[in-house]
């Protein structure tokens, strides 16, 4: 492989994701097509996760920071709100220790990209510096709300409808991230969506994991502000352009799957019959949502595959799994990928997690969304209004999703008369993801434009 060198040495790109999972596979995938291009790139990530990593051959070298709960990550912490405040104090200096132990070992950083979740890593890299890369993990939509909510430091739902959104399609306020929807129901994570920011006019580049296509009006927005550069869907090559060999999954599961049992049941069935059914690595619903969601599978009557993890399985109705025996098969993780591009797999329904969404529109497959919190409100309602890929699910005066509404809904993208329509636009969005990262594409040109950027402050 062609190597961009300078003398003898290798441009080295180092990667920062915020530790989860919906974060790392973005932030990873971007740095293998960045090695496919001839750069070196160096994933940091916590020692809480690089120590559970099975060893394993893969493009990008892992290194250890710490977040300071190297014991039990996240769940070690007494909150958010805990973990963001030492995530910053102690992952600042960890970090600052592996760029100068990076520099010394005859690979020197010369770029870092860390998620904009972390803003505290640009001043680090800024330390050294070095040009920083802030990398969006959510739809160009959800960042430029969050915006207009930092500039003009407004967290109310109705206050925020008032701002000129250009480039936005109409919002009502059960589309907004969920965070305006209950104002103060969680102030430290809606501190963090705003603080992404903070320092961002001082990033050398905004990444985002989206594609021109699938929200310009938005993206060209963004980009008379920033120096925008969209760089998705970052799926692996395989399931798009197919121009990195061998290069067919994400390599960072926190969770185990099970592969072989949950393939082998997709192959026997019939063509789009499988109703897939996942909330993504962080939801965790309530017992009566949860027994809504089964009894609604259950009466819809189709093959299902449902990712409830074993920590959520005692909120299951009993007896579920004995009455569905024959129906469904119940996974603590899944292959997503392989699942989603199986033709067995008729709809997705999904959480909307925008991973969940990204991979949706590039596989083809048309969804349901049933949207918890976060950005995944407006994921939802792009996928019904914008994008035209699905529908979102209604929630009853209780906040639940009754079982009849999940029949319906289920029944609706599966065999009614939006199907063939649903199907067309989800067909047409796999097209488009394609041909972003395909040769010559916006996402490959942006990343052709951004290797040569990195190479040209490297010679000043
Ligand atoms: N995922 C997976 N197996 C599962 C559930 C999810 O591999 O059983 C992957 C999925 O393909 C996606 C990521 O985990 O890449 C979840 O990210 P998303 O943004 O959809 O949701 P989050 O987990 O951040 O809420
Ligand atoms: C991890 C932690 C918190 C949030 C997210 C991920 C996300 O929305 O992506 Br708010």
């Amino acid at each position: 492989m062609e190597k961009k060198e300078r003398g003898s040495r290798v441009t080295h790109v180092l990667l920062l994701p915020y530790p989860s999972q919906g974060h790392i596979n973005p932030i990873l995938q971007f740095a293998k097509r960045l090695v496919s291009k001839g750069i070196k790139a160096t994933l940091a990530t916590t020692l809480f996760i690089t120590k559970s990593l099975q060893p394993q051959e893969s493009l990008v070298t892992i290194e250890s920071i710490s977040d300071g709960y190297d014991v039990g990550g996240f769940m070690e912490a007494k909150g958010i709100e805990a973990y963001l405040e030492r995530f910053e104090t102690v992952g600042s200096q960890t970090l600052a220790e592996l760029i100068e132990k990076l520099n010394v070992s005859g690979h020197p950083i010369n770029c870092l990209v860390y998620d904009a979740f972390l803003p505290w890593a640009l001043d680090v890299a800024k330390g050294f510096n070095l040009p920083g890369a802030a990398f969006f993990t959510q739809a160009c939509a959800v960042d430029v709300i969050y915006y207009h909510a930092h500039k003009r430091k407004l967290s109310d739902p109705v206050a925020i409808l008032t701002v000129p959104m250009p480039g936005l399609p109409s919002l009502e306020v059960l589309d907004l991230p969920s965070f305006f929807a209950v104002p103060g129901s969680y102030p430290a994570y809606m501190e963090l969506l705003l603080n992404q920011f903070s320092n961002l006019e001082k990033a050398d580049w905004v990444l985002i994991n989206t594609f021109d296509k699938l929200e310009i009006e938005v993206v060209n927005w963004m980009d008379g502000l920033f120096p925008v550069k969209t760089i998705g869907p970052t799926l692996p090559s395989m399931y798009l352009d197919k121009r990195i060999k061998g290069e067919n999954a994400y390599d960072i599961n926190l969770w185990k799957p099970d592969n072989g049992t949950c393939m082998k049941w997709l192959d026997s069935r019939a063509i789009g019959s499988v109703v897939y059914m996942s909330f993504g690595s962080m939801a965790a619903l309530g017992a009566e949502q949860m027994e809504e969601l089964a009894w609604g599978l259950k009466g819809s009557n189709n093959y299902f595959l449902w990712v409830v993890r074993d920590t959520e399985k005692e909120k299951l109705p009993s007896k579920f799994v004995e009455e569905t025996r024959e129906k469904g098969l119940l996974l603590n993780w899944s292959p997503q990928l392989e699942v989603l591009a199986h033709k067995a797999v008729g709809i997705f329904f999904t959480h909307g997690g925008w991973n969940s969404t990204l991979e949706a529109l590039s596989l083809g497959v048309p969804l349901v969304a049933m949207p918890q919190w976060t950005d995944q409100p407006t994921n939802a309602k792009y996928v019904e209004d914008v994008w035209r890929v699905g529908v979102r699910v209604k929630v009853n005066e209780k906040g639940i999703v009754s079982r009849d509404e999940v029949e319906l809904r289920i029944k609706e993208v599966m065999e009614g008369e939006k199907r063939e329509e649903l199907k067309r636009n989800a067909s047409k969005w796999k097209e488009l993801a394609k041909e972003a990262v395909d040769e010559g594409g916006s996402t490959d040109k942006n990343i052709d434009e951004f290797v040569a950027a990195i190479l040209s402050k490297e010679s000043i």
